[in-house]
């Protein structure tokens, strides 16, 4: 399953995941084995497999109907990548989380598609390396074929405006020409769904074929020159469009199609929700409300998927948190696959989505390759997630080192790559130096990890009062959110003694944490970690017992710990406004 909805009607696209490829592992026992194996997937869920570390090849046939350019998207492939096609290298990527493309002229007929995949811990890898959660091997998220014409559309990013209370989209369309020679198309947008669209020029129709009932409306011409790519920018209202809220989350489907030669020669489709985010002092605005954040902070992690989850199981997740009265997810580590944000856009779930990156000290960020690597995620990830109403903020560098000189240049130099990619968010990063922070004069909402009562032997509010008034007087008022917080339960260990690792500690420890937090008067709300229990690398077996991190409300098979009626108390009692 590539996106939960249809994204092209005249691109021709077809998935080459969801169908069985050959897998091969190329080190160990098993070197040069071949199996049958169900794409996406992580290698870990192949019997025999589960402990695999170190290189695979994925292998299969595919097939081009018209000579011309085929573009090749693999949505996420943990953690490098190296793509050939009838044996040549075409793409090469780095990052499980975060998708790449590559478009390739193949002639009409059969051809053989190899991905290498290399999932080793190594100097190169500065974001991928042993920690608090597994990194998995394989070709993890969908696979896309498309036949694209000499220009196509790569995206639309739309950021919703509102003035005298007409909504609108300030809309920008990237288009690339990928022949050799100049040329020139125009691009049409439509907003399904909505009564009319109309700039203040008058609108056009393109034809009286197209599948829409509305109004399209033309972005502009635009002449490129050979594998040169240009953008369109354009704002246009939209009547009648409902804004997108939690309660009612209304989506309209945008439509752009680019006219190629006077043909309709491709599409681009994606879905926008009519809000915008806000700080305004202690506030985070979504259309004026200043909301109460309730969440859990989840791993892409399940035992028989590992980070592969197929859109049942993502759902399912969702649904027990909406059960739990929950309002948001934050995608710790990690920019999350699209049908995870598809999901929470329908469901009107807030996401926090973050880059990759989990504690790292001063010496893994003077890795020569972290800056880079940080860089193209960030990049990467807010090209393709821009336009989720569900994102409210942008996350970078779960704890890392902002509190040395160097680590805080890494972190504002990030967050002004995050600032020129969209200017339409608030962004943060969880903090774990206490009072220590440098960078936070940057960002628009302050954000602690803090773990009371379980790492620490201090009561919650007293804590993270101070951590608060220490912001607010050393950076000024800004919104805070409690950015993780829990403590760790061994699924069935029921004891009396109400010890640590028992379910009964953690119950009572969550009470006192979630009400410290909602009670203190100072918080714009709360993510507990975390969602459900997770593998962590064979290294971090210490402190961990069963090698899993074991401080989520339900365990690896989501089955309930007794913390969940707590949860679920305690979210539910409050509504999802902070007034
Ligand atoms: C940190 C970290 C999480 C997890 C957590 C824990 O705050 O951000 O990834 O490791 O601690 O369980 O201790």
């Amino acid at each position: 399953m590539i996106r939960t909805f249809q994204t092209h009607r005249i691109r021709r696209q077809e998935e080459l995941s969801s169908a069985l490829w050959e897998f091969s592992p190329c080190e160990g026992e098993q070197a040069g084995k071949k199996i049958s194996v169900a794409v996406p997937s992580a290698w870990e869920c192949y019997p025999d497999f589960e402990t695999y570390r170190g290189t695979a090849v994925y292998t299969r046939q595919f097939f081009v109907e018209k000579a011309g350019n085929i573009r090749l998207e693999f949505k996420g492939v943990s953690h490098t990548a190296d793509v050939f096609v009838d044996e040549k290298p075409v793409a090469h990527h780095y990052n499980a989380f975060t998708s790449f493309d590559t478009v390739l002229w193949l002639e009409a007929g059969e051809h053989h598609l190899c991905v290498k995949v290399d999932n080793r811990y190594s100097e190169a890898s500065a974001l991928h390396i042993p920690n608090d959660y597994q990194t998995y091997g394989g070709i993890t998220r969908a696979v896309v074929m498309e036949e694209v014409p000499d220009m196509y559309i790569k995206w639309v990013h739309a950021v919703p405006v509102k003035e005298n209370g007409r909504w609108g989209l300030k809309l920008e369309a990237c288009v690339k020409n990928v022949s050799k020679e100049e040329k020139c198309a125009e691009v049409w947008f439509s907003l399904e769904g909505c009564t009319t669209v109309k700039t203040k020029t008058e609108s056009v129709k393109l034809s009286d074929e197209t599948d829409t009932a509305q109004e399209q409306i033309s972005l502009g011409s635009i002449s490129l020159c050979g594998e040169e790519e240009g953008k369109l920018k354009k704002t246009v209202w939209c009547e009648g469009a409902k804004e997108w809220s939690m309660e009612e989350p209304n989506l309209y489907r945008m439509n752009a199609v680019l006219v190629l030669d006077g043909i309709a020669a491709d599409d681009w489709m994606e879905r926008i929700g009519m809000r915008i985010v806000e700080t305004e002092g202690r506030k985070i605005l979504i259309n004026g409300r200043s909301v109460l954040i309730k969440g859990f902070c989840r791993h892409e992690d399940h035992p028989l998927f590992g980070c592969a989850l197929p859109y049942e199981a993502i759902d399912y997740d969702l649904n027990v948190m909406q059960n739990l009265g929950a309002n948001s997810v934050r995608t710790s580590h990690y920019p999350n696959d699209e049908i995870f944000l598809d999901l929470c856009d329908e469901k009107g779930i807030l996401v926090w989505e973050e880059n990759h990156a989990r504690g790292l000290s001063e010496e893994m960020m003077r890795n020569p390759n972290f800056d880079k690597q940080c860089e193209d995620c960030n990049r990467e990830m807010i090209t393709a997630h821009f336009n989720h109403p569900c994102i409210y903020i942008w996350g970078i560098l779960n704890e890392c080192a902002d509190h040395t000189e160097y680590g805080s240049k890494c972190y504002q130099r990030q967050l002004e790559q995050i600032r020129a990619l969209d200017d339409s968010r608030p962004r943060t990063y969880a903090c774990c130096h206490v009072k220590q922070e440098k960078s936070l004069f940057m960002s628009e909402v302050y954000s602690y990890n803090i773990y009371p009562e379980w790492y620490l032997p201090r009561e919650t509010t007293e804590m993270l009062t101070d951590i608060h008034d220490w912001a607010v007087e050393t950076f000024g008022e800004k919104p805070f959110i409690i950015s993780e917080i829990g403590a760790g339960a061994i699924y069935g260990y029921r004891t009396p003694a109400k010890v640590k690792w028992s379910e009964e500690y953690q119950a009572e420890t969550l009470r006192k944490q979630i009400n410290g937090v909602l009670n203190s008067g100072c918080c714009n709300g709360i993510y507990i970690w975390q969602y459900c229990d997770v593998r962590v690398s064979d290294e971090w077996f210490s402190n961990r017992p069963r090698t899993m991190n074991n401080k989520g409300i339900v365990d690896e098979y989501r089955r309930r710990k007794l913390s969940y009626d707590v949860v679920k108390e305690l979210y539910t009692a409050r509504g999802n406004y902070w007034d």
